[in-house]
């Protein structure tokens, strides 16, 4: 019997999870470990036929926490050397705090876990039990809210920043092209992994990899000190969707405490920064010109200004009023809305820097559609919600299960339009989600 595309995801899911480890690799090959924001949107693909695997997925990230609050990005929970830079590289262990029990990277990921919490809450079909499992958990992500604030944020704006790519989790968007220009790093001796597992064409180029290690090399000879690399990261970004993800996630956490009672001051000091936060964002990351949210470069003082699938994530997070809503809506719909483009585009289609086939240099990838699916229709734009949707679907069905998709719709034709990584696992969660919501 043919299989739906419901089944398909689920078995891609049921394959992608490690019983060793208890967690779920991104994909087979490219990315053989622990993913931070993949392991929490795949929790949400698992809570609609697998409540215990989403349970667990959560459980062993946030078991690999820090002492001081911090979650790092990768956890190497087996070894291989499928995948470069490994645990030998990062070499977490520099860092006084970290967890002696699980080798990591020293940098982070977008904390989705907050929100993630509530959307399996949202999810589960047995209200109480799941409510006593976020209780045993939540404390953890409260922390890593506490470490952000404390640690993030040297200007005290409410603000927190990244300083590597990788943090972003849209690893080379064209954005960073502005932060490579004021470096100048040595040309490192290394042997990519990447590369042996899918099409260069589709990865970054040996040399943004340089920028990539040497970003790392500063944080390491200071012991991943916050405080250092606030000092001297030559990459320190506030982030649009990194922001915005904290924030949807403090919304999160405070609606979950209140469900589970007591905890009155975490819910006042998650309020404060919520608050502080939301009116940092809006006042400083929304450029009226371009009519969307940008990045800021802390480090060289300036914005970035480049419309990105990143610029309008902030409507997930509910951080627009309805009149900033509207004028995003519009410029999307300009911008990466023609009819000729699948939604959504990671980077503005009408820009020099656009690359359709190229990782998060133009591609469409279904963590930012689901995303912007939920923030449009959080604002009642039912109909370009639906686009999103039906788009999501239509790319996933017509090409299967990839990691990026080209946003050209002439491309779907005849060739085969999937980039990336195949049988990806958040590609396959959220579908899931979008198919039963
Ligand atoms: C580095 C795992 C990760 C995602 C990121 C995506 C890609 C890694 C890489 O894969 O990044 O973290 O080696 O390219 O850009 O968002 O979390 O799926």
């Amino acid at each position: 019997m043919k299989k739906t595309l419901q089944q398909k995801a689920e078995h891609i899911l049921d394959s992608n999870f490690k019983t060793e480890g208890e967690f779920t690799i991104p994909c087979e090959n490219l990315y053989p470990f622990q993913w931070f924001w993949d392991s929490g949107l795949i929790a949400i693909g698992f809570a609609h036929y697998d409540m215990q695997k989403a349970e667990r997925e959560i459980k062993t990230l946030l078991k690999a926490q820090w002492s001081n609050g911090f979650i790092p990005h990768i956890i190497f929970h087996t070894e291989t050397d499928s995948y470069f830079p490994g645990a030998n590289f990062h070499r977490s262990d520099l860092h006084p705090e970290s967890n002696p029990k699980y080798k990591s990277t020293g940098m982070t990921q977008p904390p989705v876990t907050g929100f993630v919490l509530k959307e399996i809450y949202r999810i589960s079909e047995v209200k109480e039990s799941t409510l006593k499992f976020i209780e045993t958990q939540i404390d953890k992500v409260y922390d890593n809210h506490r470490y952000f604030y404390e640690n993030r944020d040297p200007q005290n704006e409410g603000l927190v920043y990244i300083y590597h790519n990788w943090e972003s989790g849209t690893d080379n968007s064209p954005i960073w092209d502005d932060i490579w220009e004021t470096m100048n790093p040595p040309e490192y001796d290394f042997e990519r992994r990447d590369t042996t597992h899918v099409d260069p064409e589709e990865r970054p180029s040996k040399r943004e990899y340089d920028h990539y290690l040497h970003i790392i090399e500063i944080a390491k000879a200071n012991n991943y000190n916050d405080e250092k690399i606030a000092e001297l990261s030559p990459f320190l970004v506030q982030d649009p969707l990194f922001n915005a993800m904290l924030i949807k996630s403090n919304e999160s956490l405070i609606e979950l405490y209140n469900l589970i009672g007591g905890n009155e001051n975490k819910i006042k000091q998650l309020k404060k920064w919520q608050q502080k936060s939301k009116t940092a964002f809006n006042d400083k990351l929304f450029d009226e010109e371009l009519g969307a949210y940008v990045h800021y470069d802390l480090r060289n003082e300036k914005a970035l200004r480049y419309l990105s699938s990143s610029s309008f994530a902030p409507l997930f997070a509910n951080i627009p009023d309805t009149e900033k809503a509207e004028t995003m809506v519009d410029v999307m719909m300009e911008k990466f809305g023609n009819e000729n483009q699948y939604l959504c585009a990671s980077f503005d289609p009408t820009s020099e820097r656009f690359n359709p086939k190229k990782y998060w240099r133009g591609p469409v990838w279904v963590n930012l559609n689901w995303m912007l699916y939920n923030g449009l229709k959080q604002y009642g734009f039912n109909d370009i919600a639906e686009r999103v949707k039906t788009d999501t679907i239509t790319i996933i069905e017509n090409n299967g299960f990839y990691e990026y998709f080209d946003s050209r719709k002439e491309m779907h034709k005849d060739n085969k339009a999937g980039y990336g990584g195949n049988n990806f696992s958040w590609t396959a969660a959220l579908l899931i989600d979008l198919l039963n919501e």
